[in-house]
C-alpha cells in the first residue's frame, strides 16, 4: 500500500469515486522530552513512515471512514456526529471533525480511506499522523487552507479535547511542518522554529523495544501533573513563572524542598532538558556531532533517572547501542514507558549497527526488536 496508485484504486473500488490523497508522517524526537507542554523546546524530525488519507465527497449526508489497517468501515451521519470519544481508532478522525465544527465549519458528507505504516504504540506519533492526514483531507474538501502551525494546533486540540490525551504540540507540529533532511527546533511557547540540517552521512536508526507506549491516561498524565505541581511551587515565589520553561535550576535549589521528591526530580529533568535541547540544535547546526551525542546521552540519563520514564528494555537498548561502532548518540524517544530509541549513527555503519543491536537486544531481553533505518522526511502534503 506504500504505492499511492494502489491506495487510489482501493478507495475507488470501495467508494466508486476518485479520492484526493494526503500523506502525514510520523516523527522521531532527537531531544527535548516532556518539555512541549511546559512551553519549552523540542527537536523532532518527521520520518519516512506515514498515514495516507484519501477523501471523496458524498451526497447522502453520511461520513464513511475505512481503515485498511483494521479492515473496518464505520458510518456516521453528518447531522449526528459523535460528541465524545468511544475508545476506538475512529476517535482520531472524529476528534478532528469535532474541532473543525467548533471552529464554525459545517462538515459535508464524505468517504475517507486511511492506511498507515507508522508502527502503532511505538512512540512514533501514529496518532498525530492520523489526525494531520485527516485534517488536511477534510479541510481540502471544505476549500480551506490552514497554515501548518495552525493545522497542528487544531489537531492537538482534537487529541486534548476529544480523544482525552493531554499531549503537547510536538507531534502534530512536526507531522504538519517537518522538512526533508532536517530536524526542527521548535519553541513551544510561540511555535517559532529553526531547521537544523541532518548531515548526509548521519542515519536515524530507530530501535523498537516492542514495549507498548501510550499517551492516553497512565504515567504520561501523572508525570505532567508532577511537572505542573513543581511549577506551581516556583510560581508561588516568582509569579512570572507560568511554565517550567521560565524556571531555572536555581529556583529548584531555593524552593525544591517545598516540592514532593518526585516533582523536584521531574522539574529538574524538564529544566535541564530545555537547556540541552537548545544546545543540541546549536551543535547540530555547527556540525559538532560529538557534542550532540554527548547531550543525547545526558538526556537519556535525565529521562531515565529524574523523569523515570524509561524501562529496563529501553535502558538496555541504549546501553547496548553505546558500545557499537558508528554510534553518535542514543536515547529513548517520545512519551516514554516503552516505545523506541533513536540512534544517530554514521550512515556507512548503519546497516551493521542495526543488525548488531537487534541481535544483542534479542539475546539479552528475549524479544526480537524492529530496527528501522530512517531518514528525515517532509511534512504533511497532498499527493498528486
Ligand atoms: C508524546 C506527546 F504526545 C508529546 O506532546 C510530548 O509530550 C512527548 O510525548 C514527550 O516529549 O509524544
Amino acid at each position: 500500500m506504500h504505492d499511492p496508485a494502489l491506495f487510489r484504486t482501493m478507495h475507488f473500488e470501495r467508494f466508486q469515486a476518485p479520492p484526493a490523497i494526503f500523506a502525514a508522517p510520523g516523527r522521531v524526537n532527537l531531544i527535548g522530552e516532556h518539555t512541549d507542554y511546559a512551553e519549552g523546546f523540542v527537536m523532532p524530525a518527521a520520518i519516512d513512515f506515514a498515514t495516507l488519507a484519501g477523501i471523496s465527497p458524498r451526497t447522502d449526508g453520511k461520513i464513511v471512514i475505512y481503515s485498511e489497517n483494521y479492515s473496518t468501515e464505520r458510518t456516521f451521519e453528518t447531522s449526528a456526529l459523535p460528541a465524545s470519544a468511544a475508545h476506538h481508532w475512529t476517535d482520531y478522525p472524529l476528534g478532528v471533525l469535532s474541532i473543525l465544527v467548533s471552529e464554525g465549519h459545517t462538515i459535508p458528507g464524505f468517504s475517507l480511506s486511511l492506511w498507515g505504516d507508522v508502527p502503532l504504540g511505538s512512540g512514533l506519533s501514529s496518532s498525530a499522523a492520523l489526525e494531520v492526514a485527516t485534517a488536511l483531507a477534510v479541510t481540502s474538501l471544505l476549500g480551506v487552507t490552514y497554515p501548518g502551525p495552525v493545522l497542528a494546533r487544531l489537531c492537538q486540540r482534537a487529541e486534548n479535547e476529544f480523544v482525552g490525551a493531554s499531549c503537547g504540540i510536538m507531534d502534530q507540529f512536526i507531522s504538519a511542518n517537518g522538512a526533508k533532511d532536517h530536524a526542527l527546533l521548535l519553541d513551544c511557547r510561540d511555535l517559532s522554529f529553526i531547521l537544523a540540517p541532518i548531515p548526509e552521512n548521519v542515519a536515524l536508526v530507530i530501535a523498537n523495544t516492542m514495549v507498548k507506549h501510550a499517551v492516553v491516561g497512565g504515567e504520561y498524565t501523572s508525570r505532567r501533573a508532577e511537572v505542573e505541581a513543581a511549577c506551581a511551587v516556583i510560581a508561588g515565589h516568582r509569579p512570572e513563572v507560568r511554565f517550567l520553561r521560565d524556571a531555572t535550576v536555581d529556583d529548584l535549589e531555593q524552593w525544591g524542598h517545598e516540592m514532593t521528591p518526585n516533582s523536584l526530580k521531574r522539574a529538574r529533568h524538564v529544566i535541564t532538558e530545555n537547556l540541552r535541547t537548545v544546545a543540541a540544535a546549536q551543535a547540530l547546526i555547527r556540525g559538532d556531532l560529538s557534542e550532540l551525542g554527548r547531550l543525547m546521552a545526558e538526556a537519556h540519563l535525565s529521562y531515565s533517572q529524574d523523569f523515570e520514564a524509561s524501562c529496563v528494555e529501553a535502558d538496555t537498548m541504549v546501553s547496548l547501542a553505546n558500545n557499537l561502532p558508528g554510534l553518535i548518540g542514543a536515547r529513548l524517544t517520545g512519551g516514554g514507558f516503552g516505545g523506541c530509541t533513536i540512534n544517530l549513527v554514521e550512515q556507512s555503519q548503519a546497516a551493521a549497527f542495526a543488525a548488531s543491536l537487534a541481535g544483542l537486544y534479542a539475546a539479552q531481553i528475549g524479544i526480537v526488536p524492529q530496527v528501522h533505518i530512517c531518514h528525515a522526511s517532509g511534512g504533511a502534503h497532498r499527493l498528486q
